[in-house]
């Protein structure tokens, strides 16, 4: 799947900067539109791979259920990392959720959000510390026993509930688009 989507990349960068060449003058050259340009190709080729594209940052939900753990490592032969970097803006979580959640998923999706190493010291998948999480009602409430964070659907919000590490979910993996 991988080496398919990185082959569809390839040609279709391929395919465009020939076809862009063949239309630019030389005062088109610039960095700024070398850069929108290939996130356009990137955005298209994402999208036919059923990738879901909002803002600067694509996303797609793991077709199977499985631990925090091994959903981490679906996201990543996927393309991309458990979600963490654009949902950290709470405003594009909640925009994600209505586009991608919805009411397709009846249970809690999880994302790159965790307290495995430090009881209730929350931090993102590449280890920064998350003080802007939007915690469901009553939520945390698993202390040692759940320590892994998860989006879900309850009452349309989107919000955030920790869960047990080792519970089977689907989960919402993102890549960055923007260069
Ligand atoms: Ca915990
Ligand atoms: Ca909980």
């Amino acid at each position: 799947m991988l080496r398919k989507l990185i082959f569809l990349i390839c040609s279709a960068i391929i395919c465009l900067m020939l076809a862009k060449s063949s239309w630019a003058s030389p005062s088109d050259n610039d960095d700024q539109d070398s850069n929108e340009f290939y996130e356009e190709v990137l955005r298209q080729v994402l999208a036919q791979d059923g990738w879901f594209v909002i803002g600067s940052y694509a996303y797609k939900v793991t077709r199977y259920r499985r631990s925090w753990l091994q959903t981490r490592e679906s996201c990543k032969e996927m393309g991309g990392y458990l979600a963490y970097q654009g949902i950290r803006n709470n405003t594009l979580k909640r925009e994600v959720g209505r586009a991608i959640i919805g009411s397709r998923y009846s249970e809690g999706i999880w994302i790159g959000l965790n307290d495995r190493l430090e009881e209730s010291e929350w931090i993102w998948l590449d280890g920064s510390r998350a003080d802007t999480i939007e915690w469901d009602i009553n939520e945390p409430n698993g202390f040692g026993l759940e320590n892994c964070g998860e989006m879900w659907d309850e009452n349309k919000k989107f919000m955030i509930n920790d869960e047990g590490c080792c519970d089977l979910h689907q989960g919402l993996c993102e890549r960055k688009i923007a260069l």
